[in-house]
């Protein structure tokens, strides 16, 4: 069946189109398709090898000798990145772009260029998104901790929102060195960082000014951090948040990993993370970059675990995206291609226990269409989905994909083959197989078989899957 046929058959049955609450915006769905972006950490620090400045380094000592922002992207690019987030300010105040709201800025740097503008124009040319850091903390700003540095703040933002063209994430870091902490070098300037920067008046900005940016900050509203910076989400993952519970520095971490399962808005995980143990580029970790081996299993626990994965490359004294970085991010994305590149699946034979719509399309799995979905009768939490090949398969892993637009559903599910005796046997899988989302990919000891099975145990409401695909990583 043609995937428009299936939409309109599906239309046709009003039922089929009850959404299950929370679900996402259009701009959230588009965002988590993106799967993988980069952050790239630049900025004084760079220069003067430290990962929080004070703010006090002379704006001189912003020195890059051959920065290129086309070597950034198109690097990236290689990498399988479909967009990429900068530091246009950290927390040491010091602005990347020619902002008229400060003189610390690279416009009074031996440098001088627009950074920001360059990268914006960069993705524009090789068609990856831009995203915008802009630290809230600023340890250099002397009106730091009064009303008139939260104005320069939101002035900051208006600039970033109105110069560089589209934005698809501005990025709100909650940190601020622990509250109480010192606000710049020699003073302690302290703030409550859940009332003093006034958030959603600077979220009202972005909508303003760039109404398809996702908002990111520890508790959305656009997403969530994944409550650790080490790249990963938990197996059960929910994208939603009691969202009036958690705020920028909400302390309890690991209700992040796996969101609230009785959550009242729509908020996924961003999963970030450093090639490097640094976030700033530092020469004595040139030996430190993380390797193929841990980026692929970080891919299989941010993305394969219904999040996405926002992998810092810092940028280096000279400007550019030192080879080590670069070698193992194409390295890593080739890896990815073999692993999961081959769909051993397409083609097979899909049957459930329960299909709402007169048959189960093969055409709805593993399709281009990703709007074309199987869906389960109203009532239905527990089906099986059959799945037969053609001739004998050896899989290790199986990816399955909720259609998010209408809510996400499956709580719980197993997946089974049969044995050569015609018994159904689950896989081995090392981590429970509860919730699905956007992406699931499920990683098992290798097995072959001509029939295999998903079986849905437990589901919020009838669930609806828009893709299975299994591969064989050797
Ligand atoms: C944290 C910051 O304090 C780090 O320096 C870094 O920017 C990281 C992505 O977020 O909160």
């Amino acid at each position: 069946m043609a995937a428009s046929c299936v939409i309109a058959a599906m239309a046709d049955n009003k039922a089929a189109l009850e959404p299950c609450y929370p679900v996402p915006s259009p701009q959230q769905v588009a965002w988590q398709q993106l799967e993988t972006y980069a952050f790239i950490h630049f900025g004084l620090n760079t220069f003067n090898d430290m990962e929080w400045g004070y703010g006090d380094a002379p704006a001189s000592s912003f020195n890059p000798t051959r920065l290129d922002c086309e070597q950034w992207v198109q690097t990236l690019v290689k990498g399988g990145m479909k967009g990429v987030i900068l530091t246009c300010k950290h927390h040491d105040g010091f602005c990347l772009w020619h902002t008229q709201y400060t003189d610390y800025n690279v416009a009074n740097s031996p440098f001088g260029r627009d950074v920001v503008r360059e990268l914006s124009d960069a993705c524009k040319k090789y068609g990856i998104k831009f995203g915008v850091y802009l630290s809230p903390w600023d340890r250099h700003q002397a009106s730091y901790g009064t009303p008139e540095y939260v104005t320069y703040y939101y002035n900051q933002l208006e600039e970033l929102m109105t110069q560089y063209g589209d934005v698809f994430e501005v990025w709100f870091d909650g940190a601020n060195g622990g509250d109480g902490w010192y606000g710049g070098a020699c003073e302690k300037r302290e703030i409550d960082r859940s009332t003093y920067y006034n958030y959603p008046h600077a979220w009202g900005i972005v909508n303003r000014l760039q109404p398809n940016a996702v908002i990111f900050s520890d508790g959305g509203p656009g997403c969530r951090w994944v409550g650790n910076e080490k790249g990963y989400a938990s197996a059960t993952n929910w994208a939603f948040l009691r969202i009036k519970e958690v705020y920028p520095g909400y302390p309890q971490y690991q209700e992040l990993q796996s969101g609230h399962a009785d959550g009242d808005a729509w908020c996924a995980s961003e999963c970030d993370t450093s090639i490097r143990p640094g976030w700033f580029y530092h020469e004595s970790e040139n030996d430190k970059v993380k390797t193929v081996d841990e980026l692929t299993d970080l891919y299989y626990r941010s993305v394969g675990h219904n999040g996405t994965f926002l992998l810092n490359i810092p940028v280096d004294k000279e400007g550019l995206i030192h080879p080590t970085d670069s070698a193992t991010l194409i390295a890593w994305r080739e890896r990815l291609e073999h692993e999961l590149g081959n769909n051993l699946l397409a083609g097979a034979q899909f049957s459930a226990t329960d299909t709402r719509d007169k048959a189960f399309s093969a055409s709805m799995m593993g399709d281009d269409d990703w709007n074309t979905y199987w869906a389960a009768s109203d009532g239905i939490t527990a089906v099986d989905i059959t799945i037969k090949t053609k001739k004998d398969v050896t899989l290790n892993r199986i990816m399955l994909q909720e259609y998010i637009p209408l809510g996400q559903r499956v709580k719980e599910f197993v997946i089974e083959y049969k044995t050569c005796c015609g018994h159904w046997v689950p896989v081995i899988v090392d981590e429970e197989t509860t919730t699905i989302g956007y992406k699931r990919i499920v990683r098992f000891a290798e097995k072959t078989a001509k029939e295999w099975r998903i079986r849905i145990l437990d589901a919020r409401a009838c669930p609806r899957i828009n893709n299975i695909e299994g591969f064989y990583a050797s």
